[in-house]
């Protein structure tokens, strides 16, 4: 899908003579950046970028890559529960796809010169971020449909325009992605649906699971345009393509009469088709709530992070023995060869 190739051209790459051409002053490296960006042109591995280019970039996607692997958590939390070997069966696909997309991610990351161990320790420290939804518990099983209707639909709907961002690795692995998560979310609502068809408690699970996620997926799309201080330099790079205000917009947008065709009420009095507008007007957004999530302080933060740092020292046997192979596989070879 994409190479893990950094920075650094392999000899074999190299045209003839690379090594004696004059190294291209840094303004005409800037130049040619802004020109493929200008031209909405792909930026690759071996390109040059600028350094605040390539941070942005591990920022967003090793944070990315986070959501997806703490994302699995809620809903793993399910397969031994699920209702029936359909549902189980779905789950598991559906859990371990957001593994998958996490790898991916990990290598668009490490493509940019940031080795996975460096991610995973700003994981671990508590230092990096990841969405802010994960950060709240799974109660019922509606609030596994719920999860797959709205947080899938809200992460596609941010993620469709990442299919055409500026960096290749990153734009290229959200296409499987977004396909995936397409799967994801309309499982979601299909089981959302066959329950909305079933007992007067199995409905009130639904809309019980639907006041608690609407106000915290609405914030997933981030702080309003004003107050999101990497916004401007993100668009201007073609790293976002719609900002987060338009996406939250475009999100309530499709999801309402998702929602009607479900027969749930959406928990917002304040939201109604606004027809001068051509969109949903809807109520204001706990942001203070929202950045206490972020900040470390939701109801879940501290589980995730616990079970994620114990998975990973559970495994490091798995790595130990990875490498130890490796090294006899290695130490046999030379011999061989000698
Ligand atoms: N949670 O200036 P902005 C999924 C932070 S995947 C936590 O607007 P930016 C799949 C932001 O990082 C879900 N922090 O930032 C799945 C920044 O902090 P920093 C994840 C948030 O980057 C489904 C600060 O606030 N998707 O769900 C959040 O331009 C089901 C200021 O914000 C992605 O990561 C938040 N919600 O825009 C898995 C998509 N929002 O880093 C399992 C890629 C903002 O300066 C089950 N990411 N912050 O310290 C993006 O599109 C962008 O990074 C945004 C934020 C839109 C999230």
């Amino acid at each position: 899908m994409y190479t893990q190739s950094f920075n650094v051209p392999d000899k074999a790459d190299a045209p003839p003579g690379a090594a004696l051409k004059a190294v291209p002053h840094d303004s005409a490296l800037q130049a040619h950046f802004d020109a493929v960006i200008d031209a909405d042109g792909k930026i690759e591995p071996r390109d040059w970028m600028p350094d605040a280019y390539r941070k942005t970039l591990v920022r967003q996607i090793s944070q990315h890559a986070h959501s997806e692997i703490v994302g699995m958590l809620p809903e793993g939390n399910w397969i031994s529960r699920a209702p029936s070997l359909k549902r189980k069966t779905i789950l598991v696909a559906k859990v371990q796809d957001e593994g998958g997309h996490g790898l991916y991610l990990y290598s668009a990351a490490e493509t940019l010169g940031t080795s996975r161990d460096q991610m995973f320790d700003a994981l671990h420290s508590g230092k990096a971020k990841y969405s802010s939804i994960f950060n709240y518990p799974t109660l019922t099983w509606a609030d596994v449909g719920v999860v797959g209707w709205l947080v899938d639909g809200a992460a596609i709907m941010n993620q469709i325009p990442l299919c055409r961002c500026s960096f290749g690795p990153y734009a290229r692995a959200m296409i499987r992605v977004c396909k995936e998560e397409s799967f994801h979310q309309r499982q979601g609502f299909e089981a959302l649906l066959s329950m909305m068809q079933g007992t007067a408690e199995q409905k009130a699970m639904v809309q019980d699971a639907v006041n608690r996620w609407w106000w915290k997926c609405l914030a997933m799309f981030g702080p309003p345009d004003a107050d999101s201080p990497n916004s401007v330099q993100g668009m201007r790079w073609g790293i976002k393509r719609i900002s987060n205000d338009d996406l939250r917009q475009k999100f309530i947008d499709a999801t309402v009469p998702q929602a009607e065709v479900l027969g749930v009420t959406l928990p917002d009095p304040d939201l109604k088709w606004n027809a001068e507008r051509g969109h949903h007007d809807h109520g204001p957004i706990d942001w203070d709530e929202f950045w206490a999530v972020v900040n470390g302080d939701g109801p879940c933060n501290k589980e995730r992070l616990a079970t994620r740092v114990k998975a990973w020292n559970d495994g490091q046997w798995v790595r130990d023995a990875a490498l130890a192979h490796a090294r006899k596989q290695e130490e046999r070879a030379m011999k061989e060869a000698a």
